[in-house]
């Protein structure tokens, strides 16, 4: 007997080179797995590349099987993500295990907040997304950036940009809250 996960999660996957705009950006994107055990995740984890070795340009997306990794998608179009810049690569491994494990195991105060998580390796730096459904409720979303620091045991502030900013422009998009 397999040990039930509260949701059923999907992997997804992209990779970005060339021009990217909001228009092309989705055909990169493809479902990788579903899984919804225990056994499944880890069966899943154990076999999927490291982050650290993930080609830059690269993301992996994880989220609620009826969540598609898009601001678009009707749980994400009120949403938005807190964002953590990976500041010293030996630990990334170690911090995105960290952080899909609270995704996946629901161990945040307002797990039905959470949408997904996200890995993005970039030129520019990597960072690990969580992705949550309602901007507007400060308290349940600061909650989760606080619980969010603890689990990858850092102190540096982290952001939180509502996907509407980011859709009106990605790179000067503002953010609403910090913790
Ligand atoms: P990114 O890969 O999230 O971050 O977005 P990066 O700036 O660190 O590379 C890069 C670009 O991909 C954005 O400026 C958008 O043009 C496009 N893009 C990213 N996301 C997450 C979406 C999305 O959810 N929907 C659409 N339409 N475009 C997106």
């Amino acid at each position: 007997i397999k040990h039930p996960l509260q949701n059923r999660w999907s992997l997804w996957y992209d990779y970005q080179s060339g021009k990217i705009n909001q228009e092309n950006w989705v055909d990169s994107l493809k479902k990788v797995i579903t899984f919804d055990s225990v056994e499944d995740f880890w069966c899943v984890f154990n076999n999927l590349p490291n982050v650290s070795n993930l080609k830059q340009g690269s993301s992996y997306h994880l989220f609620k099987e009826d969540i598609e990794p898009k601001w678009e998608h009707e749980s994400n179009r009120k949403g938005g993500k807190w964002v953590v810049m990976v500041k010293d690569k030996s630990r990334c491994d170690n911090q995105w295990l960290q952080s899909v494990m609270a995704c996946v195991g629901e161990t945040f105060d307002s797990s039905e907040d959470i949408c997904g998580i996200v890995y993005n390796s970039r030129k520019s730096g990597d960072k690990i997304s969580v992705w949550t459904k309602t901007a507007y409720d400060e308290k349940v979303t600061k909650d989760i950036g606080s619980y969010l620091k603890k689990v990858l045991e850092i102190d540096a502030t982290i952001t939180y940009t509502p996907h509407q900013d980011s859709i009106r422009s990605s790179k000067s998009a503002k953010y609403l809250y910090d913790v």
